[in-house]
């Protein structure tokens, strides 16, 4: 099909020089062309096999019907079957498009979902014509993530779902909601109200902005849209450091520090700063039903300062046995980690909880550093199920291309190619350990993203190569024929208004202006 596909290419230009057809991204596993066309008209006929393959079948329907202003008759039914005997492993499906009909086939509720999504992409793309194909199609991983921080600059609720819907139309999984760190705290907590009147309001480059947050209602309502989409949402409670916003507002569970780093730890020591974390905890656990509650974990050696002179800190030490203030980092982190267990939820932290010892049966562990390849290689040795999220190339603050003045580089920068073609540069490196790979994240960090434009266009469209890398297997993926494909998903960015970066014409699309913009962040 490949050589196909290129003869097309060559024949007709750059720019959307695929058929729409097989413009399908994140590509499928298998893919094969038929004969003829089927004609999505009005009043399309759905059906689904009953339960939740109906429900489906109804919110196709009205997709469709929004989506389409022809006058043409349909040339045929679509069917959703959700059949469990069929025993397609969790998230695959089929999607058989023949002139006369249309089949979607899954044994699993998100397998059907995603066959609806590929089908309403192929339909947006080929503005209502669709080729006869068969697609079979599963993920390379199951982990395909986006994690957003809403602490530095806040975005808000309806930001929000568009990009779950954005997600959901790239079969991606995940959701990490950065909802804590030094300028904000973004979640209304009933037991400590001061966590919004007072955390909440500031933000990186303001710290006046009035207090912006989810109250809990916002967040069962979001949680529930991601659910509907098959996306869970992860909170991150980050501690105990980035805990800025928090130990601002109830100064007693504070770390101390001076200056720049005042209040970025918890204390460490005090039996009150862990009934605050618990009292937290349980009003997360009862919001979000995911299994797993991220603690952060990173970075304590930031703004630690203030550990190192405490007589009360210092007394702990000695009390425990414990070496130093490292050892009583990783004391922290394994009291957490308990905490969390005892609670039924799995803990996720930032790979420095490696260190710390605790147990791989009660935590995930997201590997940043990419300067630190032994932290990966030590995680996965010790028997972590680990998450690939390192800041190159799946850190979204970094600039994508080389004029591009406000964002992170650190020995490079990166470009959307970069991402398709992860994680394939270090598979040597996991090799043998590949089953404890759960899959991948792209994190969009806000420290210079002040506003939703500038969110756009750091997000998109590198989100959609994230997409590719997490779902697609290797033996289907191909980084030039996704960038040739890329065109026609851009048109889909275009018809929702989003503000996102063309590498293919990047004049067109300048840096929005930034406050950075005399004042570029680049190194680590
Ligand atoms: C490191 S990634 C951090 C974040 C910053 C980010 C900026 C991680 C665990 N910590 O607090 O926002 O770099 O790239």
């Amino acid at each position: 099909m490949k050589k196909k596909l290129s003869v097309i290419v060559c024949l007709c230009g750059f720019v959307l020089p695929l058929l729409a057809q097989f413009s399908l991204l994140p590509t499928p596993a298998h893919m094969q062309g038929g004969k003829g066309v089927f004609i999505v008209g009005q009043n399309v006929r759905v059906c689904g096999n009953g339960g939740y393959a109906d429900n489906l079948s109804k919110a196709l329907a009205d997709t469709l019907n929004r989506l389409l202003d022809v006058s043409a008759p349909s040339s045929g039914m679509i069917v959703l079957e959700q059949d469990e005997k069929a025993g397609m492993p969790d998230e695959a499906y089929t999607l058989v498009v023949t002139p006369e009909q249309v089949t979607l086939r899954s044994s699993s509720e998100s397998g059907l979902y995603y066959a609806k999504e590929a089908f309403v992409q192929l339909v947006r793309m080929g503005k209502g014509r669709v080729h006869a194909c068969r697609i079979e199609d599963a993920p390379r991983y199951g982990w395909r993530g986006f994690m957003l921080d809403e602490s530095r600059h806040f975005f808000g609720k309806e930001k929000v779902k568009q990009y779950l819907d954005i997600m959901a139309s790239l079969r991606m999984n995940v959701f990490h909601w950065h909802l804590t760190d030094e300028p904000g705290w973004r979640i209304e907590i009933k037991r400590y109200p001061k966590l919004t009147t007072e955390g909440a309001v500031g933000n990186w480059h303001d710290p006046k902005a009035p207090a912006a947050y989810y109250t809990q209602e916002d967040i069962r309502e979001i949680v529930a849209y991601a659910a509907e989409r098959h996306i869970m949402i992860i909170p991150e409670f980050d501690m105990p450091g980035h805990a800025t916003a928090v130990c601002r507002s109830y100064p007693e569970i504070s770390g101390g520090g001076e200056g720049k780093w005042k209040h970025f730890t918890f204390h460490p020591c005090k039996e009150e700063t862990f009934e605050f974390i618990s009292n937290v905890l349980d009003e997360l656990i009862a919001l979000f039903p995911s299994p797993y509650i991220h603690i952060g974990g990173d970075e304590v050696h930031f703004g630690n300062q203030s550990w190192y002179t405490d007589p009360e800190i210092q007394q702990f030490i000695k009390d425990k046995e414990l070496a130093n203030e490292v050892e009583l980092e990783h004391y922290f982190i394994r009291r957490v980690a308990d905490m969390v267990a005892s609670k039924g939820k799995t803990m996720i932290g930032w790979d420095e909880i490696v260190d710390a010892g605790v147990s791989p049966e009660k935590s995930l562990v997201m590997w940043w550093r990419h300067d630190r390849k032994y932290q990966l290689l030590k995680a996965l040795e010790n028997g972590y199920r680990v998450i690939l999220t390192p800041r190159r190339p799946l850190y979204a603050d970094f600039v994508q291309y080389g004029t591009h003045k406000v964002g992170r580089m650190w020995g490079g920068y990166n470009p959307i190619e970069d991402i398709c073609r992860f994680p394939e540069p270090l598979m040597n490196l996991f090799q043998g350990y590949e089953e404890q790979i759960l899959g991948l994240q792209f994190n969009l960090w806000s420290e210079r993203v002040a506003d939703a434009k500038r969110l756009d266009f750091m997000t998109f469209p590198r989100l959609i190569a994230v997409a590719e890398s997490a779902w697609t297997p290797i033996h289907a993926k191909d980084c030039s024929l996704f960038m040739q494909k890329l065109p026609y998903y851009l048109q889909l960015l275009d018809a929702k208004g989003i503000y996102y970066f063309n590498p293919f014409n990047p004049d067109a699309t300048p840096e929005p202006d930034s406050p950075d913009k005399d004042d570029p962040l680049k190194n680590g």
